[in-house]
């Protein structure tokens, strides 16, 4: 597909001054811009409005300084972020995440996505997203807390439990958040649903861990049923063996497919017989250990080192569900090359846009991100509304209610896909039925 829209050309080359050295959020807006292209020459009247100057410029951006000591006494400063990206539809919503390549570019790109991520949900939630630099990995559990307690303290001033709300992502989990919402408590005095992902025993909703990889595999589900197909019996290669990565496998082989591989940023294994999950959930949940180490409990699986060799083993479907930009055109390539007939995004944005051309271009069933990762986001809102409730669900009804979300955002790309002239093109689709409810919600609130 290519951007031929005169309008959203000029307002790309806007982005592109505005944002300079962000290649991850031009490259986001760029593969909505795409999609938006006939939605432009059906709605002169969201143009008028400047509808999409506004939403690709974040009503917010927050960066602070995070002090914290480490272990040896010695002073660290990391960089903090949160950036409010859009409240047209809800309070702002969207997680935190600590990673060493975290910068403005990819907590804005994320952000962005998360807008028409969270419209997708059909629960009232904004977009967002914020982090830090922090790295976590070799980092002690008090050290964790004292970054936590230090991040929250400035934080806290910028959120609330009907203002933004945010949540984990890369490196930020249950622990984390833990630590967090203790702090937040402490300084604001209030014991509010102001993150979801808490633990159980203080708010947290059942389910939640499981979301975003249960999700994933409800919407595989969806599409391939729509196509005349289904997950049982399809050899499934996943990347990642974070909370994405895990609970994808666990339901893919639930729902009776068989993962062959899981990774880290590493290497990847390769088992034939199958992943065993409970050993990688104790490896990666409890240990905290590399990929690597599941050889010692499975000697017959292989390790291979580096990111890229997971996209060489044969599958039929592959899950991405480590980090942006994970398969490259030339991985594409080889997936395709070797059967792969479907790709369902875990991570956010984990495809360059030259893979996703290699998935068009092969008729592979794709789907995007802002829709088939979408779980994690919903069931987050399915915490505030228990928080809000004063009340909890059980297990099965929070699965009930994430598997209809999940039904409802497929037909929902489905249906925007086919009204606008690319049947099958789930990633328009998505990117269409998130903006239109946005859109609408900030044409019914005025220029502001
Ligand atoms: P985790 O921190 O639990 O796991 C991340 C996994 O990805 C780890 O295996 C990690 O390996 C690997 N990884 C991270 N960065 C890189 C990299 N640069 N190269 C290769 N591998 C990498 O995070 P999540 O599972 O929560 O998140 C995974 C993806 O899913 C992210 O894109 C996130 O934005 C997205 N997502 C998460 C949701 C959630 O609810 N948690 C919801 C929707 C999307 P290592 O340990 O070596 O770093
Ligand atoms: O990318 C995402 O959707 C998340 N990391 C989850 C966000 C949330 O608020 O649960």
């Amino acid at each position: 597909m290519k951007l031929t829209n005169k309008y959203l050309l000029d307002l790309l080359k806007i982005v592109e001054k505005r944002n300079p050295g962000e290649p991850e959020f031009f490259q986001a807006v760029t593969e909505v811009f795409m999609s938006l292209q006939p939605v432009i020459e059906k709605r002169p009247d969201l143009v008028e409005l400047g509808v999409i100057e506004r939403l690709i410029e974040p009503e917010r951006q927050i960066i602070f300084r995070v002090p914290w000591i480490d272990d040896n006494g010695k002073p660290q400063v990391n960089r903090g972020y949160r950036v409010q990206f859009n409240s047209a539809i809800g309070p702002y919503k969207g997680g935190l995440r600590f990673h060493p390549s975290v910068n403005v570019s990819i907590i804005k790109f994320l952000g962005f996505e998360q807008t028409f991520k969270n419209s997708l949900t059909t629960l009232p939630m904004g977009g967002a997203k914020g982090g830090s630099d922090f790295d976590p990995k070799g980092k002690s559990d008090n050290e964790i807390m004292r970054f936590c307690q230090s991040f929250m303290t400035e934080l806290c001033r910028h959120i609330g439990a009907d203002l933004d709300v945010p949540a984990g992502d890369i490196g930020v989990g249950a622990r984390e958040i833990g630590y967090l919402f203790g702090q937040y408590k402490r300084i604001r005095n209030e014991f509010t649903g102001v993150l979801t992902g808490k633990g159980l025993s203080f708010g947290g909703s059942l389910a939640r861990p499981e979301a975003t990889g249960y999700g994933l595999c409800y919407f595989t589900e969806e599409m391939l049923k729509a196509n005349g197909k289904c997950l049982k019996g399809q050899t499934v290669a996943i990347s990642g063996s974070g909370n994405v990565a895990i609970y994808a496998c666990e339901k893919a082989q639930a729902l009776g497919a068989k993962v062959v591989t899981m990774s880290d940023s590493n290497g990847y294994i390769y088992d034939a017989n199958g992943i065993n999950i409970e050993t990688v959930k104790q490896l990666k949940e409890v240990e905290r250990k590399r990929i690597k180490e599941y050889l010692n409990y499975h000697p017959t699986a292989e390790y291979h080192e580096g990111c890229h060799g997971v996209w060489t083993v044969k599958c039929d479907i592959a899950f991405p569900c480590a980090t942006q930009n994970e398969i490259n055109g030339e991985d594409a390539k080889n997936l395709a090359k070797n059967g792969c007939f479907c790709v369902c995004e875990g991570a956010n944005m984990p495809s360059t846009p030259e893979a996703i051309e290699v998935y068009f271009a092969n008729n592979m069933l794709y789907a995007p991100a802002k829709a088939s990762n979408a779980g994690g986001v919903a069931t987050s809102g399915l915490e505030m509304s228990q928080n809000a409730m004063r009340f909890t669900w059980t297990f099965e009804e929070v699965d009930v209610k994430l598997r209809k979300i999940m039904v409802s955002i497929f037909n929902a790309c489905d249906k925007y896909s086919k009204e606008y002239g690319m049947p099958g093109n789930y990633m328009a689709g998505a990117n269409i039925a998130g903006f239109m409810k946005v859109a609408e919600a900030m044409k019914a609130q005025g220029h502001v």
